[in-house]
């Protein structure tokens, strides 16, 4: 640290020069991520709240208010008026809860859960800090976890069953029914991770298209992340982890005592957690209401079965499987997707790269002349890899 410091106006300068040279979301380069520009509105309300704070929520009974309400409106469109929970900094802590309450309620010694291959990185976050034994199963032909080898997996120390509705590499959605039936048989908590899907999937259906349920309509479905930072336009941070029930979101939940505010409980783990970020989903989801987020959802939607056609059009190319939602996997039989990946990103394209696939997220700031261009230079570097 300098001994004095800068005016303000040199440091800014230096952060704008800087900062200028890194990825931008408005660029339409990013196409590879869940993140997104946030909306101006939850712009506006997260920097004029900047300074609240909920993990000392006594001192503040209107923001408590302000979140029970967030979650209201999320547990509504999840099939339960009555889910509970918070909006917290990411699908990965929303994971972690939702694992954490299940080995809270269950005493049992030697804890296991069964998780898709799919599943995000998250889950073994997750185990590996809460001394989990994690039980990896594969996938069917249609990228879905296999639920024949799910309900063999189950023992006497299986604690949890995770689905996925929304996967991170291709947007699957897992058979969220028969694990229901399974968790229902076995009397085990079922978490699903909707931190994609869970603000694409009920405005798909809403449009008219076919969607499985995946929510609390399921028997047994203890507990839902999802996260309004990736399709929700919220700024980061904000997951969302929701129970069934007030009992389970209890099961996690922590008594302090001395704070300014008073005895207060947390249910999270940050102590000290951003007001803005609540305040800011609570905006968007007044603001939008489902109207809004449908026609986002729908323009994302077209994009991206614009973007699967052209992508077949492209020899040697293929896409992995149909989009379920906006994610688009582009393998090759012919050429090296890591070179493909490698060329692209040197155009200054932010592509994901996976095992056996590029994937390409469109999200509301990919517009239909980001992908055009995209296209351009993907065409390019198949016909020099081409030869
Ligand atoms: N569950 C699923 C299904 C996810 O896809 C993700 C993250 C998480 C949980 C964890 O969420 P947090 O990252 O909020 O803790 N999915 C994105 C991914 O791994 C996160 C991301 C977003 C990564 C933007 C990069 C990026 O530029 O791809």
């Amino acid at each position: 640290m300098e001994n004095e410091g800068l005016p303000q106006s040199s440091v800014l300068n230096e952060l704008e020069s800087r900062l200028s040279r890194d990825f931008t979301h408005s660029s339409g380069r990013i196409i590879g991520s869940m993140c997104t520009c946030p909306h101006p509105l939850a712009r506006k309300v997260y920097t004029r709240f900047l300074d609240r704070n909920l993990g000392d929520s006594e001192l503040s009974p209107a923001l408590v208010k302000l979140e029970k309400e967030t979650i209201h409106i999320l547990g509504l469109l999840l099939s339960n008026p009555k889910a509970s929970g918070h909006i917290v900094t990411g699908g990965t802590e929303a994971n972690t809860l939702a694992l954490w309450a299940a080995k809270k309620l269950s005493k049992k010694n030697h804890c296991e859960v069964i998780v898709p291959a799919s599943a995000h990185y998250s889950f073994d976050k997750a185990a590996d800090s809460l001394g989990l034994k994690m039980v990896k199963v594969g996938l069917n032909s249609r990228f879905q976890v296999d639920v024949e080898a799910v309900e063999k997996s189950v023992n006497s120390n299986t604690i949890a069953i995770v689905g996925v509705a929304g996967t991170t590499g291709l947007g699957v959605v897992d058979p969220m029914s028969e694990l229901s039936e399974i968790a229902v048989e076995k009397d085990l908590h079922l978490h699903v991770d909707a931190a994609f899907g869970g603000f694409v999937l009920p405005f798909l259906k809403e449009l008219g298209f076919s969607v499985p349920d995946f929510d609390f309509s399921l028997p047994r479905v203890c507990s839902i992340t999802i996260d309004p930072h990736k399709m929700g336009l919220a700024p980061i941070p904000a997951g969302g982890i929701l129970f069934r029930n007030e009992s389970l979101r209890k099961a996690v939940a922590w008594n302090v005592s001395y704070l300014a505010g008073g005895e207060t409980e947390q249910a999270t783990f940050a102590g000290t957690r951003s007001g803005a970020s609540v305040i800011a989903v609570w905006a968007l989801l007044k603001h939008f209401g489902k109207e809004s987020y449908k026609r986002i959802v729908r323009s994302c939607m077209r994009l991206t079965w614009k973007l699967a056609r052209e992508i077949q059009n492209i020899n040697g190319l293929d896409i992995v499987t149909e989009p379920t939602m906006n994610i688009v996997g582009r393998k090759s039989g012919i050429f090296d997707i890591r070179r493909i990946a490698q060329e692209l990103r040197l155009r200054k394209w932010a592509v994901s790269l996976f095992p056996n696939h590029i994937r390409i997220v469109v999200m509301p700031h990919v517009k239909w002349q980001h992908i055009e261009e995209f296209l351009e230079d993907l065409k390019n570097v198949v016909n020099e890899l081409g030869g």
